[in-house]
Parts: C-alpha cells; structure tokens; sequence
C-alpha cells in the first residue's frame, strides 16, 4: 500500500507546498483589505488534506471542510477558480455568491462545504448510495473536524452508510480546537476513531502531520471501499496552528502547544524526510517554491481583475429571494 515511486513521492511535497503557499497569499490578500468576507487556512492540515485526497481516483467524489484547500488542489482544482472563488468574483464557481470553499464543481466531482457542521455527512452518504446505484465504481471521501463530530448528523449519516454497506470515508480532522473550545470539553474519548466500533465499521488512526501515513491510511480505505466492503472512518490528528479564521488571534490557545506542534509542521517534515532521501534538493525545493509562487501570482492578479457580480443579478441562483 506504500507509495510506488519518488515522482508521486515528489508529487505528494509539490501539493503541500502549493497548498502552504496558497494559504500565504490568502493572507496577504486578507491583510491587504481585498478580500471579501472571512478568510481561513490550513496551516497544519496540508498532510491530511493533501494525503488523504492524494489516494483518490479521478471518478471519485470529494466532500471537503474548510481547512481542505490541499485536498481542492489535489482533486484537480485550478488556482484561478481558487481565487476567484476567495475574492468573490462573478466569474466564480459561486458566481459571487458565496466565498472561500462554498462551491459546487460537478466536472470535477467536488463538493464544497456548506456552513452548517456535518450537514455534509448524510449528503455525502447519499452521493454514495446513488453511485453504488449506478454501478460507478467510485468512492465518497468526506471530512469533519474535531467539532462537528459531535453533531447528531454524524451519526446518522455513518450509521446509514454502515448499514448499506457504501464506498464512503470519512476522515476526522482532529485539530485539537474547534473555535475557541479544546479537545477536553468536547468529548472523552481517547481516540475518535474508536467510534467506529459502535458502527461495526473498521477505523484507524493515523498521524494527521505525515503525509505519507494519512495516504496509506485512506489508500487502505479507499481499496477496501471500492472492493465493495463498504466504509471506514479514519481519524487524522494534527494542531489548527491558525486562529479559526483569519479574525481569530487564537490568544485561547496554550502557547506553548503552538510551540510543540510547531515541530511537526507538515510541509517541513515531508521536506526533511525527502532531503534526508534524496529526493529532493535544496535548489529544487527553492526553484519549485519560486514557480509555484509565479503561478499563484498569476491566478491572484486574473482574478482580482475579474468584476464582482453585477448588483441587480444578487438573487439570481440563490434559493430565497
Ligand atoms: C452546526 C454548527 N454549529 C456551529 C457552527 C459555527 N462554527 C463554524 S466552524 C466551527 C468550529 C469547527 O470546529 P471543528 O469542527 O473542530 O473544525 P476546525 O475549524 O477546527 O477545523 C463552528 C463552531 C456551524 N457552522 N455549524
Ligand atoms: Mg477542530
């Protein structure tokens, strides 16, 4: 189930540094007062995100959260949508209409977060019951974070999957915070992937800041789903290592956990550990750095010069008017 070659292996590094770096120019723009509404990041989740996403086909589904921008870009995601999408243009997956992640992109069998937490998960499930229908072979992957694991939907919609035996997984993304509330207050569980027991579905969990361990992990879920043998969940543990959003200065977290965690940060792991390997050179990972940063500085300037919708299309392709 381990990687096949160095290429994907170097694959793997390129998504997680493009995701980082997307993740930097979020900032500048959020800084910069140009972008609209609320903005968030994935500092600390690349490897998931990008691992988890990485053990996907192109058929299959992807229901991502907010911290799963690497997991957009794996799945094929182009960088201008990406910022279109950020800077609220009219052009935009959204049409405007909507911000960050919020989007729909069927061509690519992705389907971005709604606000509301694990509303997803009996969506997702039903994505699969209708796949398994048409005989597509494909598998569901879905998310929820630490928090909305503990809404009621996340039973319903694993149980449901369970029962029917679905290609689905889902992946907890155990970031030790959800908002400003720690791990301690919202359950006692050791291990969230022991909840899986009670559904009769196998569940693992793996080190959320190596991506090599999350890809094997899903790989192994992935192959087990599409075999017909239905579904897992898998629980990836890593640190939020941001506010919840960019308006969030995060003063509620222990400083020195930020510290500790800082360690482990993902895209510097994969970089050593491929250094360490000789995969990767230092003037690769400098040359790769500057083109990937040239290429986002591409999409941000297409985008910014793209209008916003025109005002008087605002309750167009919405639900309520
Ligand atoms: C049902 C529901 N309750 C509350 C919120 C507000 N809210 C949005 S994100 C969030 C925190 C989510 O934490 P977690 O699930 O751990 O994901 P993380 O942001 O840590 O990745 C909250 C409380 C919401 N969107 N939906
Ligand atoms: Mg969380």
């Amino acid at each position: 189930m381990v990687l096949q070659s160095n290429q994907d292996r170097f694959r793997l590094y390129r998504f997680l540094v493009l995701t980082r770096e997307v993740d930097n120019a979020i900032i500048k723009l959020y800084k910069q007062g140009k972008m609209v509404g609320g903005a968030f990041t994935g500092y600390g989740n690349e490897a998931t995100a990008v691992g988890s996403a990485f053990a996907l086909e192109k058929h299959d589904y992807l229901f991502p959260m907010h911290r799963d921008l690497g997991a957009h870009l794996v799945k094929g995601q182009t960088l201008r949508n990406i910022f279109l999408m950020q800077l609220g243009r009219g052009e935009g997956l959204a049409r405007g209409r909507d911000g960050t992640g919020h989007y729909a992109d069927p061509a690519l069998r992705i389907y971005g977060n709604v606000s509301h937490l694990a509303a997803m998960i009996p969506m997702a499930v039903g994505v699969a019951l209708a796949s398994k229908m048409r005989k597509e072979n494909a598998v569901v992957l879905n998310y929820i974070g630490d928090g909305g694991s503990n809404v009621g939907e996340f039973h319903e919609g694993l149980n449901m999957a369970a029962v029917m035996k679905l290609p689905f997984i889902l992946i907890i993304e155990n970031n030790q915070f959800s908002y400003s509330t720690p791990n301690h207050k919202q359950f006692v569980a050791k291990k969230l992937s022991d909840r899986a027991l009670g559904y009769g579905i196998p569940g693992c969990t793996v080190d959320g800041t190596d991506v090599e361990a999350v890809y094997n992990g899903c790989k192994e879920a992935v192959d087990r789903a599409r075999r017909g043998d239905g579904p897992t969940l898998i629980e990836a543990v890593t640190m939020r290592m941001h506010g919840h959003s960019l308006s969030d200065d995060a003063s509620y977290v222990p400083k020195g956990m930020v510290e500790e965690w800082k360690k482990k940060d993902p895209v510097e792991l994969y970089e050593k550990k491929l250094n360490t390997e000789g995969v990767l050179s230092v003037s690769t990972v400098q040359e790769l750095r500057e083109k990937l940063r040239a290429e986002i500085q591409d999409a941000v300037d297409y985008a910014l010069a793209q209008p916003y919708p025109a005002g008087e299309e605002a309750s167009e392709g919405v639900f309520a008017k």
